[in-house]
């Protein structure tokens, strides 16, 4: 099969079952596991931040941050369109009693800022408190789209300016720096908090890590043990997420390559029309002469191995990652002209 559904389906490489195979261990909740305590300290140096926290998600990372900046009552801006708000089971209002206050994500994932301003509250008896801002880099449901380093500092400074924190999902943070040929921690100087995805494009089996100052840690630990986070011999799992950082972040140009190319190639047929595509993720849709339902397109694909995940409004979306070669792009190409039948 050719899966395209998501880069959170990649198995993990051989060195990293070699690593995990390997990996020195203890209790993690004691603050014991070696190689545990290695992976938060060579997250944290690479996002530039204080302290980590190793995580079992990137829902749980963002959980966390959320229940670390905010109390119950709290108000968090973020995306209408960002994966906090969208898909992550209102966990913030569900187990932490914080009010989400969405506003429109622009279509390059960014969040405009006098939308931010006027959706800040003011001391007011009858208004929730106003205290974090969230953004997404890269944008997932945005067309995978990287937010600059210009935007996250201007986003920082309005957020200092009345007090409030910001907090990054940068599940896919490694594809903004590559396809913006930026340092990672240029992305993320001037955040409080960023949680990045070890197991999407980079490949781990299992996990996140949340970054922050050393207090901030401290009390996203406290969140991540109340939300049955706390893990034991972690460093089964850490040892496959050194092994990600170590080797494959600068690797995802290939995949940012190959969306490309898919795009391109797509972009050729008759009836597709094709989004914006900058990093691994590719969005686009038929148009009704093509005579076909979306259902009927993704079976049709399925049939002939190829995957891939039917999203609203009748737009598909591809991911590329680790596993989907170059043969594996034209082989998707050729399996779209046949279920289009051109
Ligand atoms: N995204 C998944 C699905 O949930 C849609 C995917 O296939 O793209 N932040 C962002 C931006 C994400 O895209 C995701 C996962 C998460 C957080 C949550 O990470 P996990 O799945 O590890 O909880």
């Amino acid at each position: 099969m050719i899966d395209l559904r998501s880069d959170t389906v990649t198995r993990p490489t051989p060195a990293m079952r070699e690593a995990m195979y390997r990996a020195e261990v203890g209790d993690d909740v004691f603050g014991e596991d070696p190689t545990v305590n290695r992976l938060e300290r060579m997250a944290a140096e690479r996002m530039g931040k204080e302290a980590a926290l190793f995580v079992a998600s990137g829902t749980m990372g963002n959980l966390a941050a959320l229940l670390a900046h905010c109390g119950r009552g709290d108000e968090v801006i973020a995306g209408d369109r960002s994966h906090t708000i969208l898909f992550e089971q209102g966990g913030m209002a569900a187990l932490g009693g914080i009010v989400p206050h969405p506003v429109p994500n622009q279509p390059d994932g960014t969040l405009r800022l006098e939308d931010i301003e006027h959706a800040i509250r003011g001391d007011n008896v009858h208004f929730p408190r106003t205290r974090l801002i969230c953004l997404e880099n890269t944008h997932n449901m945005c067309n995978g789209s990287p937010l600059t380093a210009e935007y996250t500092a201007q986003v920082a400074r309005l957020a200092r300016a009345y007090g409030l924190a910001l907090h990054l999902d940068g599940a896919r943070i490694f594809n903004a720096a590559v396809a913006l040929g930026v340092d990672v921690r240029q992305l993320t100087a001037e955040v409080d908090s960023v949680t990045f995805c070890l197991s999407k494009g980079l490949c781990a089996p299992v996990g996140s890590v949340l970054c922050g100052s050393g207090d901030f840690i401290a009390a996203a630990r406290r969140a991540r043990k109340v939300l049955g986070g706390g893990m034991r011999q972690a460093g089964i799992l850490a040892a496959a997420g050194i092994v990600a950082l170590e080797q494959m972040t600068e690797r995802l140009a290939e995949d940012h390559a190959r969306a490309r190319r898919l795009a391109e190639g797509l972009a050729r047929l008759p009836f597709v029309h094709v989004a914006p595509v900058s990093t691994n993720i590719l969005y686009f849709w038929l148009d009704q002469a093509a005579g076909l339902t979306p259902e009927q397109f993704v079976d049709g694909l399925a049939e002939r191995g190829v995957l891939l995940l039917g999203r609203e409004n009748g737009r598909f979306r591809a991911v590329t990652h680790y596993w989907i070669g170059d043969e594996d792009i034209e082989q998707t190409l050729r399996a779209c002209a046949e279920v289009l039948g051109v």
